[in-house]
Parts: structure tokens; sequence; C-alpha cells
């Protein structure tokens, strides 16, 4: 894990206020079972794929977490099958599994933007983020949980660009080379030093969240994953990144365009443009 204060002495957090976490025993899976974690998941055609995602996710070992899916009314029924897991999951009068649905494709960010907010309405302390096609490892939630609550840092990013981090080896020259630019044009034109700005597998604090500004969002598709971390930066929140593998969908398609890699590629000078 490195622990990198992401914007120059902007470095106060959420540590103190969140006293009554700091206290856990963090060596004891068990002690994180009264936190509250909500991971958001949005999909679009991933009937494939969720059942076996929410299976993993809800099987953590972790007694605070809910999974909430976001479907902008997929056309393969996903939004179906996930009604119908929550009622599995939700069985016996637990509340482990919601179910929000929009009613158009709406862009990734804009999915996000309402699944945050209505898990901070349902009073998640932390929320992360999962894409559904299994390419963001389950497993990685509860150190990513824990790195959130010893070091304070209102955002951990799970990344693939940090030592112990990795990438498909499915991924072809071209793709890792787009990816690894991205990265360097986003954190060069915006002055941050996370390594992984656009990575989709992120934990947030409630009052970063908070922070942020949910719903004055300028990006509708990916690139809301820079935009947030960048607004969570600025406010004065630190970010630190755990190492993860991600692995490449092996059920169903990509769902980015071309629309939403240019609206990528413009949104760090407009962010810039503006700020400051
Ligand atoms: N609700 C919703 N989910 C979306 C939208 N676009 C993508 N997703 C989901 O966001 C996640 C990441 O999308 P994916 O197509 O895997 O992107 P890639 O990994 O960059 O190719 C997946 O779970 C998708 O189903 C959208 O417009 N609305
Ligand atoms: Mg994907």
């Amino acid at each position: 894990m490195t622990d990198r204060p992401a914007d120059g002495d902007q470095t106060g957090d959420d540590g103190p206020s969140r006293g009554a976490h700091d206290s856990h025993d963090l060596d004891d899976l068990d002690d994180l079972d009264g936190v509250r974690v909500t991971v958001v998941m949005p999909t679009y055609n991933e009937a494939a794929n969720l059942p076996r995602m929410a299976e993993a996710v809800l099987a953590l070992p972790l007694g605070g977490l809910r999974l909430l899916v976001v479907d902008d009314s997929s056309p393969d029924g996903t939004g179906r099958i996930a009604d119908e897991l929550a009622e599995k999951y939700n069985a016996a009068g637990q509340d482990r599994m919601g179910v929000l649905h929009r009613t158009e494709k709406d862009g990734l960010g804009r999915a996000y933007a309402a699944g945050m907010t209505a898990a901070l309405d349902d009073g998640a302390s932390y929320v992360v983020q999962m894409d559904a096609d299994g390419s963001h490892p389950v497993e990685a939630v509860p150190r990513m949980l824990k790195a959130a609550l010893t070091t304070g840092a209102g955002l951990v990013v799970g990344s693939r660009y940090v030592a112990g981090g990795s990438l498909d080896e499915d991924w072809g020259a071209h793709r890792v080379l787009l990816s690894r630019f991205a990265n360097t044009y986003a954190r060069a034109v915006l002055g941050t030093d996370i390594n992984d700005i656009t990575a989709g597998f992120n934990l947030w604090s409630e009052r970063t969240l908070r922070d942020v500004g949910l719903g004055t969002l300028d990006s509708a598709g990916y690139s809301f994953q820079v935009e947030l971390k960048y607004r969570a930066v600025r406010a004065g929140h630190r970010a630190v990144e755990v190492p993860i593998r991600f692995a490449e969908r092996t059920e169903g398609t990509s769902k980015m365009t071309l629309r939403t890699q240019l609206e990528s590629a413009v949104l760090p000078i407009r962010l810039r443009l503006r700020g400051r």
C-alpha cells in the first residue's frame, strides 16, 4: 500500500471525526462488522455477470456490507435479475441488497452519482464503487476498508499502478499504452500524484462524498472517475492506493464508447481551466 498525501499540505481528513471506527482492532476482521459499507454497482446488460458478482460481494466477511445495484433499464433483463437476487438475499427480513432502477442509459457517472447519493441517504459510512463485470477483485474490499480506517484517508483507490498492482495479461500493448497515457495525462494536467486516477474501483468515506458535490458533477460517463478524485483532493481529503489486479471481463461486452473516451480526454483540461 502506498500512502501519498494527495495535494501538498492538504492532508487533514476524516481520521479524528471517525473516532468510533478508529478504536477497532483491525487485525480482527470481525471488528469490521459494525461498519456500514455499501457497494454501489452500476449495470447495463450484465445479466451473465450479476448473479456471481452479487454472491461474491455478499459472501465477504463484512457483516455491515450492503450491495446496491444501479441498473439503467438493461434490455437483457439485468434489472429483473437484480430484483430476484435482492429478494433472495433479503429473505428472513435482512436488508443486504437494493436495486435502483433508472429509466434510460444515462452514463456510468450519472448512474454512480445516483447510487452513491442513495447509499448516503441510507446511512452508509463508506461507499465502494465496483464494476459488475468481474474486473475488480471483490476480495480486496476488506483490505481497502482497513486502509481507510487505519490511515484516516477519505479515499482508497484500488490501484493498478502501484507496486503489487497489475493488469490482465490479455490486455494488448495498445490498450495498456492508452490506459497509461490517460493516467499520466490526467495526473499532469490536474497536478495530483494519485497513480491510478482513472481507476474505477474505489472506496470513499461518507464525508468525502458529501464534500465532492455529487449533484453538480460535469461528467456523464467514465470521466466521472477522474472528476470525483480531483474534487476530493481539492476539498482536502487524502487518498491512499492499495494494489489490485485488474482482470478482463469474460462475459458480456464493454460499454465504453468513443464519445465517452472523448469526454475523458477533455475533462481534465476543463476542470483545470475552471479550478484554482
Ligand atoms: N447503470 C449503468 N451502468 C453502466 C453504464 N455504462 C457502463 N455501465 C456499467 O459500468 C461498469 C463498467 O463498464 P464496462 O463496460 O465494463 O467498461 P470498461 O471496463 O471500461 O470496458 C459495468 O458494470 C457496466 O455494466 C451506464 O450508462 N449505466
Ligand atoms: Mg469492464
